[in-house]
């Protein structure tokens, strides 16, 4: 029996989604609504104890952390295996993992923040934020570019949890209409364009 706590609507719960979509796992959805707060009470921080979702239970076992949660699953559920078994294979996608969490994200949030977040609780967007978070994103998305040069995806022919991993904070950008980032570097679209039309993805987004 496995449960995701979560909210349809965040990033991190949405990158699980795709997996379990990507593996047609069954589970249980318990949702965890903000705008009561859900997250920073007792019942959740037990679960997750900086107040953020998502967080699993499988067969008793207890897990949060998106990524963590993303690379547990793929070990443990049947159907086609985001993480390849070859040491050299499964290091080149910890690589593209790594540069999301680092690189990527951290960016792609600050912009988000700015032009959705922040305004949907009432702030004034910094511009100055904005174009900083975009130039180094530009500074990543380029060495991305690059590497799709040799390979349909992030870590070579198949899709695999390295594309995974972005595609919530991209579907972000295009909300904060900022998606010229990423079609601005074609090889980047073109793989955006691939990823975002993946059934599993269409799903976890809301869209399929
Ligand atoms: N590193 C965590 C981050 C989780 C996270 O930031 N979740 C957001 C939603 S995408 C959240 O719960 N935010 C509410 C808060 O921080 O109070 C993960 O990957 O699971």
């Amino acid at each position: 029996m496995l449960t995701i706590y979560g909210n349809p609507l965040s990033t991190c719960t949405r990158k699980v989604l795709c997996l379990l979509a990507e593996k047609n796992a069954p589970f249980e959805f318990s949702l965890i609504d903000f705008t009561k707060g859900e997250h920073k009470k007792p019942a959740f921080l037990a679960r997750q104890p900086f107040g953020q979702v998502p967080a699993i239970e499988h067969d008793g076992f207890e897990l949060f952390e998106s990524r963590a949660i993303c690379r547990y699953l793929d070990e443990v559920l049947d159907g086609p295996k985001l993480i390849p078994g070859d040491a050299r294979d499964r290091a080149v996608v910890e690589q593209w993992i790594s540069v999301e969490s680092a690189n990527f994200t951290p960016h792609a949030m600050r912009i988000i923040y700015q032009l959705m977040l922040g305004p949907m609780r009432g702030q004034t967007p910094d511009l100055t934020i904005v174009e900083m978070a975009r130039a180094s994103l530009g500074h990543t998305l380029s060495i991305m570019e690059a590497r799709l040069e040799r390979s349909e995806y992030l870590a070579g022919p198949e899709f695999t949890l390295a594309d995974l991993v972005y595609l919530p904070y991209i579907e972000f950008l295009f909300a904060c209409e900022q998606g010229d980032l990423i079609t601005g570097h074609p090889l980047v679209g073109a793989w955006w364009s691939r990823c975002s039309a993946r059934p599993s993805w269409r799903r976890a987004a809301g869209r399929g």
